[in-house]
């Protein structure tokens, strides 16, 4: 009960809010989002509230908000802004992300790694959340956001409503994703949002101080993640990667998919254009796949798939990409690097900037500069770290921000609220001696199983701490899995069974290594591999059938070569990339039959199917050895099977 003075005393809420901002949420006429902002206002105690509606003017406040608190600093381009974020906050933190889970209730994700996100009582965690959030934005400025997942007019699309005391992260929201006032004001009381809570907490110098109490909590029951204390993107910006979990569960729920996947269009003969989506861990080439020259890119990084008169259709989540930066270069990526390099709205992330407000980062064009900033402070060229280690002017994980419109290379079919046709699904990991470079699966069972749920990485700088081991990720989805892993394949398969014409599925792999531990591949032999999926999305060509899967000819390939890159393929080349590695195969699969064993539940059809793969690569090691070259394995016509 109130005494009778805090009853005289308005609510934080009323005395802060201005009618003018009070004006754009009363207008949505949704009285679930008033209790939800009163609720964070009161607990965060920020000193403003800023409610965007998405307008132009709305938007450049936010940007000129993150400027003028330091968040964002100008560079010497007309538009381009750079953010710091702690060195103790250069990636997604796995160790302090956690489900908060109902008595009784488990995920059952520990089993397979550690790494995966924890899970703690729910009441635990709201405890300790609503404890770090008490007063947390004293004298700052809370931002309100109504933002859209996915195409707007679409069944794909959710609205949601962020909430964040950073400039950055709102700016970031805005670049990222479509604005979602409109679809409140049009769903009113019916709007079925997810909620997105976000301080940085304490800033020393515009960035996060107090990382060691960094937290990321999903609370699945409510749809609202809470994050404290960090503003690297992947921890803090809500429609990103914290809106995936309750989305693979509502997915899961009503038979449709949420995937960390590229959606591109690659052009095939006579202005054919064949959809693809691409799942790849973290810093496995992703989004520069996407990029592809010659190409055109839907989306980089989400992707809500659902099925549509028997076939797959895909949209992107977002309309703009959080780009790794690292190796971005004029002559690889052209057309990111016109957009990196001329006037235009880009946000860098712990890039390295001059004092003339140039930057730099690791791969970039041209020399390193004498000296400059980074998210470390000052940096030469030599400066060492605490451990004696030379430095990179920029983070492996830097990155860039931008909206894909921007982009040259945009598909026409970005925002059409049907979503593109999916003909190929690709899974690519980091894999430096098992997996050939490009594969395609005998069906979509086979493909779901050994390529999407058997997925490995050696893991990456996005993450923190991990550099170097090879982790076991299905559908590269792991870190965001929010419901049981059975159940998650088991969708799949469910999504497959119902689709009339199943979208072929893939493996690409463009780190493996030779002998002499170094690449077989180019960076851009990733052009030829998507020329010769499309071709057998279509059964234009023939293929070889492995143990594993269906490869490509020599011959077609070493056309593609020629047409794509100029390059004369030699046989040996593709002898050396194409050899079926039996051993290692083999004890992939070893791995993979070890883990889903640990997991309560796994349907049989994925041992069966390992088994079986396994099956076929002992006989071939039998009758061929290790090691068996592609020209053993018997060559069958477009759209056919060896009859078994
Ligand atoms: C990834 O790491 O998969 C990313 C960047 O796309 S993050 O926002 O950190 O998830
Ligand atoms: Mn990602």
């Amino acid at each position: 009960m109130r005494n009778k003075n805090q009853a005289l005393e308005p609510d934080r809420f009323e005395k802060i809010m201005k009618p003018s901002e009070f004006g754009k949420l009363a207008t949505l006429d949704n009285p679930d989002v008033i209790r939800f902002i009163k609720k964070y206002v009161e607990l965060c105690e920020p000193g403003d509230i800023f409610v965007s509606t998405g307008s132009k003017k709305d938007i450049q406040y936010v940007i000129d908000c993150a400027i003028a608190d330091g968040e964002e600093r100008k560079l010497s381009i007309r538009g381009h802004t750079i953010h710091f974020d702690s060195v103790q906050d250069q990636g997604r933190d796995r160790k302090n992300t956690n489900f908060l889970m109902p008595e009784g209730q488990s995920l059952g994700l520990g089993a397979i790694s550690e790494e995966v996100a924890g899970e703690i009582k729910r009441n635990d965690g709201l405890n300790e959340i609503n404890s770090l959030f008490k007063g947390i934005m004293r004298g700052k400025r809370l931002y309100v956001l109504f933002m859209c997942l996915g195409p707007l007019g679409s069944d794909f699309t959710i609205p949601c409503v962020q909430i964040t005391d950073s400039a950055y992260v709102a700016h970031n929201e805005n670049l990222l994703y479509r604005q979602g006032y409109e679809e409140f004001r049009k769903l009113g009381r019916a709007a079925k949002f997810m909620k997105f809570v976000h301080s940085a907490g304490e800033l020393t110098n515009a960035v996060s101080k107090n990382v060691d109490k960094r937290r990321i909590y999903i609370d699945m029951a409510e749809e609202t993640i809470y994050s404290v204390n960090t503003q690297y993107g992947g921890n803090t910006i809500g429609l990103k990667k914290l809106a995936m979990r309750p989305a693979i569960a509502r997915a899961s729920r009503e038979g449709w998919l949420t995937e960390h996947m590229f959606i591109m269009g690659v052009h095939g003969p006579h202005g054919r254009v064949t959809y693809f989506t691409g799942a790849f861990p973290s810093l496995c080439g992703k989004t520069s796949t996407s990029m592809m020259n010659g190409e055109t890119i839907v989306g980089d990084d989400i992707t809500y798939m659902r099925e549509r008169g028997g076939a797959a259709f895909a949209a992107n989540v977002e309309q703009g990409i959080f780009g790794i930066i690292q190796g971005v270069n004029s002559k690889d990526d052209p057309i990111l690097w016109r957009a990196l390099t001329e006037a235009g709205e880009v946000v860098f992330s712990n890039i390295l900037m001059t004092e003339d407000g140039g930057t730099h980062w690791i791969g970039k064009d041209g020399p390193l500069p004498a000296k400059g900033v980074n998210h470390a402070g000052e940096w030469r060229p030599g400066k060492k770290d605490a451990q004696g280690k030379e430095t990179s002017p920029s983070h492996k994980n830097a990155r860039f921000t931008l909206d894909m419109h921007m982009l040259e290379n945009v598909d026409r079919a970005l925002d059409d609220p049907k979503g593109v046709r999916v003909e190929g699904i690709i899974y690519g990991g980091r894999d430096s001696n098992t997996c050939v470079p490009v594969e395609e699966a005998f069906d979509w069972t086979h493909g779901v199983i050994t390529k999407g749920a058997s997925l490995e990485s050696e893991a990456t700088a996005a993450v923190l701490g991990k550099e170097g081991v090879r982790e076991f990720n299905p559908m590269a989805n792991l870190d965001f899995l929010s419901i049981q892993l059975p159940t998650y394949i088991e969708n799949h398969m469910r999504f497959g069974r119902v689709l009339k014409t199943q979208p072929k599925i893939f493996s690409v792999n463009y780190f493996l290594l030779g002998p002499d531990g170094k690449f077989l591949n180019e960076k851009v032999d990733k052009a030829v591999w998507l020329k010769w999926m499309e071709m057998r999305a279509h059964d234009d060509i023939g293929a070889i059938e492995t143990p594993t899967g269906l490869i490509p000819i020599y011959s077609d390939l070493k056309e593609i070569f020629k047409q794509v890159t100029g390059k004369d393929y030699t046989e040996e080349q593709y002898a050396q990339q194409f050899t079926l590695r039996v051993k290692e195969h083999i004890a992939k699969i070893d791995r993979i039959i070890a883990i889903y064993r640990k997991v309560q539940g796994t349907p049989k059809i994925v041992f069966d199917v390992l088994d079986e793969q396994k099956n076929r690569l002992t006989e071939a090691r039998d009758d061929f050895g290790d090691y068996v070259a592609p020209d053993k394995f018997p060559v069958v016509a477009p759209g056919k099977r060896v009859e078994r």
